[in-house]
C-alpha cells in the first residue's frame, strides 16, 4: 500500500509539465553575487533601468510588479530606462560578455528588440527551454560594472502575491 502511493506521488510529479529553466551565467568571476528571486513576490517585470559606459553593462535595476529592486552596479555612464508594455515579458536576452558584461538585447513576446551596450566579446543566446515561458528574474554578480548575469525562466506571474488587495 505505502509502495502503490509512493509510487503515484512520483507519476504524478513526473507527470507535470515542466516550466522552469536557467540561462547562464554569462561574464567573469568578479563581484558580489545577487539574485532577485524574492522580487517575484512583487509581480512580473514591467520596466528595465540599464547603465552602460563606453564598455561595459555597468549598473541594472528591474521593476517587479510597481516595485523597483535594489540597484546593482556602479554610476560609469549613462542610464537607460525600458518600459514594456501591458501584457508584454521579455522571452530573450542576447549579448556579449568578456569578464564583464558588455552588451545586452531583450527580445519581448511584441516583438520589440531593445539594445544597449558594446559589441565586444564572446556572443551568448539566453532563451527559455519551455514554450510560453518568460523571464521571471535575474541573478548574477556586480560591484562597480555588472560582472556576470543569468536569466531564469517560467510561466508568466499574475500581479503582487503580498500587497493588499
Ligand atoms: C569592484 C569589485 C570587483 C568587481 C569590480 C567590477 C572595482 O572592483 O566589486 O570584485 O569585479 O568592481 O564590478
Amino acid at each position: 500500500m505505502l509502495l502503490w502511493i509512493l509510487l503515484s506521488v512520483c507519476c504524478l510529479a513526473a507527470a507535470q509539465p515542466r516550466s522552469s529553466s536557467y540561462s547562464g551565467e554569462y561574464g567573469g568571476g568578479g563581484g558580489k553575487r545577487f539574485s532577485q528571486s524574492g522580487n517575484q513576490l512583487d509581480g512580473p517585470i514591467t520596466a528595465l533601468r540599464v547603465r552602460a559606459n563606453r564598455n561595459y553593462i555597468t549598473g541594472l535595476q528591474v521593476r517587479y510588479g510597481t516595485t523597483w529592486s535594489q540597484y546593482m552596479g556602479g554610476s560609469l555612464g549613462d542610464l537607460e530606462e525600458i518600459f514594456l508594455h501591458p501584457g508584454e515579458s521579455i522571452i530573450q536576452i542576447s549579448g556579449k560578455y568578456s569578464s564583464y558584461v558588455r552588451k545586452l538585447i531583450f527580445v519581448t513576446n511584441k516583438g520589440r528588440y531593445l539594445t544597449i551596450g558594446k559589441d565586444y566579446g564572446t556572443s551568448f543566446n539566453g532563451v527559455p527551454l519551455y514554450p510560453n515561458t518568460v523571464l521571471r528574474f535575474f541573478s548574477g554578480s556586480s560591484g562597480s560594472v555588472i560582472d556576470a548575469i543569468g536569466f531564469h525562466w517560467d510561466y508568466p506571474t499574475s500581479n503582487c502575491v503580498h500587497c493588499a488587495k
